[in-house]
C-alpha cells in the first residue's frame, strides 16, 4: 500500500535589499495558493526565503545587520504566511536567518499542517569565509555571520513520515545525509543559494548544475530517501545563482525539476513507501554496514596522511 504525501518545492527568483519582508511574504502567499490549487500537502521553501542573501556584503559592526534577521517565528511578518498556510491545510519549511539570545543562525523551520511548529533546523556546514575579502567580486561570509550548529542531525516524525532538514552547503557531504539515514529519515528537505561563480575556483562555474543534482541524487539513493531541494535562483544584486530546484525519489531519480530561475511551483506525489525498496534491500544498514571501518568518518576532520611524506 502506498504512502503518499503530495510536496511541492516553491523556488524564488531574487530577493533584491530593498524588497521588505511583505513584499516577499506576500510572493511566499502566492506560491503557496499555486500549492493548494496541485493539492500539495507540504511546501518547502529556499535557504534565507525572506531576505537577500545578505551574506554577500561585509560589515564591520556586525549589528548592522541585526535587521536581516528574525528574532522570533512566526513574527508580524511572516504571520500571514502561518495564518494562510493553516486556513488551507498546508504544512511548510522556511529558511531564515535567525537572531536568538545573540546566536546567530543559519536555519530553516517545518510547520505542520494544522499551523504548529514542528521543529527548527540550525545549519551545519557553514561555507565561505570569516573575514572581509576585498579582492572578491561579492562576499561569501557565512562564516562571520552564522555560527556552526551544535545540534547536529536530528529527524522528526510529522506529515506521516520521518522527515530531516539540511540547508544548502550541507546538501554536499555525505555524513549529512547520513547521519538521518541512520535515524530512518524518509524525507529530507534542503533549501539554497548557490552562486554559479565560484570564486575560489571558477573552473566549477559551468559544473554549479551537475554538482547540486549530483549530491543530492547520491544521497537520496544511497540513503533510500526523498530529498527536496529547493533554490532561491536569478540575478540577485547582480550575483547570478542557480535555480534547478528538484525533488528526488530515493531510486535517485529527479520526479520534478523547475525550468525557470524565478518564483516557481514544482511538486510530485511522493510515495514514502518507496524508500523501503531500497533500506530494506542493497542499503539494509544493520545487515552489511561495517561501522568498525569507518572510524576515521568521526575520529579526524582533515586528512591525515597515512602513506608518502
Ligand atoms: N552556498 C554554497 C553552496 O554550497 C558556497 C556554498 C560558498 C558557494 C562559497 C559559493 C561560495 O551552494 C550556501 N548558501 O551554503
Amino acid at each position: 500500500m502506498a504512502r503518499n504525501l503530495t510536496i511541492g518545492a516553491a523556488q524564488l527568483g531574487p530577493i533584491q535589499r530593498d524588497h521588505t519582508r511583505a513584499d516577499v511574504v506576500e510572493r511566499l502567499v502566492g506560491l503557496l495558493h499555486q500549492a493548494a490549487e496541485r493539492g500539495v500537502e507540504l511546501l518547502v521553501y529556499p535557504e534565507l526565503a525572506l531576505t537577500t542573501f545578505f551574506p554577500r556584503w561585509f560589515v564591520d559592526d556586525i549589528s548592522e545587520a541585526d535587521h536581516w534577521y528574525e528574532t522570533a517565528m512566526p513574527n508580524a511578518d511572516t504571520q500571514p504566511l502561518f495564518d494562510e498556510a493553516k486556513r488551507l491545510g498546508i504544512g511548510f519549511c522556511l529558511g531564515y536567518a535567525l537572531l536568538d539570545n545573540g546566536h546567530r543562525w543559519n536555519v530553516q523551520t517545518l510547520v505542520d499542517r494544522s499551523g504548529s511548529i514542528v521543529g527548527t533546523y540550525k545549519k551545519v556546514h557553514i561555507p565561505g569565509h570569516e573575514h572581509h575579502e576585498p579582492d572578491r567580486p561579492f562576499q561569501h561570509a557565512e562564516r562571520y555571520y552564522f555560527e556552526p550548529s551544535p545540534e547536529g542531525f536530528p529527524v522528526w516524525q510529522a506529515f506521516g513520515a520521518v522527515v530531516g532538514m539540511m540547508i544548502c552547503n550541507d546538501r554536499r557531504w555525505p555524513e549529512t545525509y547520513r547521519v538521518m539515514g541512520l535515524q530512518g529519515v524518509e524525507l529530507i528537505l534542503c533549501g539554497y543559494n548557490t552562486p554559479v561563480h565560484y570564486v575560489p575556483d571558477p573552473s566549477q562555474d559551468a559544473l554549479q548544475g551537475f554538482h547540486n543534482a549530483l549530491v543530492m541524487q547520491s544521497g537520496a539513493y544511497q540513503n533510500g530517501t526523498w530529498v527536496v531541494g529547493v533554490a532561491k535562483g536569478g540575478v540577485e544584486e547582480g550575483v547570478d545563482s542557480l535555480g534547478q530546484s528538484c525533488i528526488i525519489a530515493p531510486s535517485g531519480q529527479i520526479v520534478a525539476q523547475a525550468l525557470s530561475t524565478d518564483d516557481e511551483l514544482i511538486s510530485a506525489r511522493c510515495d514514502l513507501d518507496w524508500c523501503k525498496r531500497y533500506t530494506g534491500t542493497l542499503f539494509d544498514f544493520d545487515r552489511y554496514r561495517r561501522p568498525e571501518m569507518y572510524q576515521r568518518i568521526t575520529a579526524q576532520r582533515g586528512v591525515e596522511p597515512t602513506v608518502g611524506g
